[in-house]
């Protein structure tokens, strides 16, 4: 049994392999490789933890072989949500050792965005932790049976019954042999989340062949050794820390994971001080934290060699600081989980690294910067950026209609960002054409919370745009026009979060309005809703 998903054209693919890209292994060989090569180093740190690769494979593989024999393998698709914890990893190459494709969940995701995912996936099993507010009790994991009537597995954290305790399929050796393999490495390995601009999130399929090109290809860039010592601070499952080159390039390294439950500079700086981190991986609102906080601190980052900063723009200003007060290099990174992954240099000259995003990976990544017309612009000029390539996918999981719109017909992606590429060939984020808040590295869709304030019975209009914000980069503000006078922020708030949306996602503002500026062809005039943002409006509330 294999999951459809859109495939890349064989010649494509030929070509991927004759170059090396694609070796046909499955992304199992990441461990494979270091349990061979030094069993007894130590690959992840949570806490008081320490796995070696030898141990973080045993427990895998005790995982891998107690859902093989309750029948989950190719074909079958699971939903993950664990916070920053060595389980992560674990579930991730049990599922990857009996080709069970999950979907990695933000912690920070509710009820919309699980049962959005379980209903795109219908996964046979849930991965979770009782300590997540959908998880304490056993309602939610009713709900999703609803939706995804094969659903007969469940593994929690925190879970005293051991048939559904995660920890207890870890530590417990099966009974006898249970053959299982993983899929073959043209199939898909895991879906990633797709930041989005549509009404639903979402699904990304990675496979096994295009994920470890990049994986291989970003360790090499950044240079990654077995003494690198990689924070991993942003949420474990985003493409950023998972393999850009993250937690997997440094394993294919043979280097060391140390996780940290979030990016707070006090609890990160003593991980780095204890454990000796190398380099770290950052949205940019959270380097500004640890600019702020590092000079009471400077010998916690004595080891500190490389800070990766990516997810949302960074400003040169801040960027400028990162040596200097962080006492490492900088590198910006400019990816995306639908696959391009662009890299500054760790040669690259300080205004490169200052005011640039890099440039990508691969030899084969086309990139295209096109005109309102769809042609290809000089470098130099602001265009909007299209590309495929050896591990840029070919489309969404199951979504043809918008498929249609974001791949066209040559297989080219349109991420929706606005870019310029400079006369050294680097790319330079400069603005964005989807629709889109970039809440400092966490994305949010207008489209989808506009979609949920509508269903509000007293909005009869909603448009949510981005305003600027010193620390996050952006916020957001949702512009409302009512039926009848009434309804407030607060009601607002609750109604979203009645809905069971992730909090991220929550309108900063709310402002409200008598009439919805419209464009030409009748669409909400996002633009004239940003412009006036800066301006005091009569009838808000404030
Ligand atoms: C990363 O992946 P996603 O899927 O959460 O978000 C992708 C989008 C890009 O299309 C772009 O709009 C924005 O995030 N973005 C940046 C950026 N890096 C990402 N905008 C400006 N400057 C940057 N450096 O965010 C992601 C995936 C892999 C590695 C790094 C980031």
């Amino acid at each position: 049994m294999t999951l459809d998903f859109t495939r890349w054209p064989e010649a494509a693919a030929r070509r991927y392999r004759e170059k090396g890209f694609w070796i046909d292994k499955p992304l199992t060989r990441i461990l494979d490789t270091q349990v061979a090569a030094r069993p007894d180093a130590v690959a992840l740190v949570c806490g008081e933890r320490e796995l070696s690769y030898k141990e973080m494979d045993r427990r895998a593989s005790h995982l891998a072989a107690h859902l093989a024999a309750r029948g989950l393998g190719p074909g079958d698709t699971a939903l993950v949500q664990l916070p920053n914890v060595a389980e992560f990893y674990l579930v991730f190459f049990a599922l990857l050792k009996i080709g069970v494709a999950p979907v990695n969940a933000l912690f920070s995701h509710r009820k919309l965005e699980l049962s959005s995912y379980a209903q795109q996936i219908q996964p046979r099993l849930v991965v979770a932790t009782r300590r997540h507010e959908l998880f304490g009790d056993d309602a939610f994991l009713g709900q999703l049976k609803d939706i995804s009537p094969g659903l007969s597995e469940v593994l929690l954290l925190g879970e005293a019954e051991p048939s559904r305790s995660l920890s207890h399929a870890l530590e417990t050796p099966a009974a006898g042999p249970v053959p299982y393999a993983p899929t073959a490495a043209d199939e898909v390995a895991f879906f990633q989340l797709s930041g989005g601009s549509t009404g639903t999130p979402k699904l990304i399929p990675r496979t096994h062949n295009d994920y470890d090109y990049s994986v291989r290809a970003s360790a090499d860039i950044c240079r990654l050794d077995p003494d690198t010592r990689f924070l991993c601070a942003l949420p474990a499952g985003h493409n950023f820390p998972l393999s850009s080159p993250g937690a997997l390039g440094v394993f294919h390294a043979g280097g060391r994971v140390v996780m940290a439950a979030s990016p707070e500079p006090l609890a990160c700086f003593a991980l780095i001080a204890r454990h000796g981190v190398t380099m770290a991986a950052l949205v940019p609102p959270a380097v500004a934290l640890w600019l702020e906080a590092a000079p009471r601190h400077r010998a916690d980052l004595a080891s500190l060699k490389l800070m990766q900063v990516g997810g949302a723009s960074f400003a040169e200003a801040l960027a400028r600081r990162v040596p200097a007060e962080l006492g490492c290099a900088l590198q910006q990174v400019f990816g995306m989980a639908e696959g391009l992954v662009n890299y500054t240099r760790l040669d690259d000259t300080d205004d490169s690294v200052f005011t640039c995003q890099g440039r990508p990976i691969s030899p084969d990544d086309e990139v295209r910067i096109l005109d309102e017309e769809g042609r290809e612009v000089p470098d130099g000029v602001p265009g909007m950026l299209a590309t495929r390539g050896p591990y840029t996918f070919r489309g969404y999981y199951r979504s043809p209609e918008h498929n249609a719109r974001a791949i066209d017909a040559d297989g080219f992606y349109a991420s929706g960002d606005v870019v310029v590429r400079t006369p050294e060939g680097n790319l330079r984020v400069v603005g964005r054409v989807k629709d889109q808040i970039n809440r400092g590295g966490e994305k949010i869709a207008a489209e989808e919370i506009e979609g949920l304030l509508m269903q509000h019975p007293d909005v009869t209009h909603a448009g949510l745009v981005a305003t600027e914000d010193a620390l996050m980069g952006e916020k957001s503000c949702a512009f409302l026009v009512l039926r009848q006078p009434g309804v407030n922020a607060a009601a607002l708030r609750k109604h979203l979060i009645a809905l069971g949306v992730a909090e991220y996602k929550l309108p900063d503002r709310f402002r409200f309005i008598d009439t919805m500026p419209l464009t030409a062809v009748g669409k909400i005039d996002k633009q004239g809703l940003r412009n006036s943002f800066a301006q005091p409006v009569a009838s808000s509330p404030y």
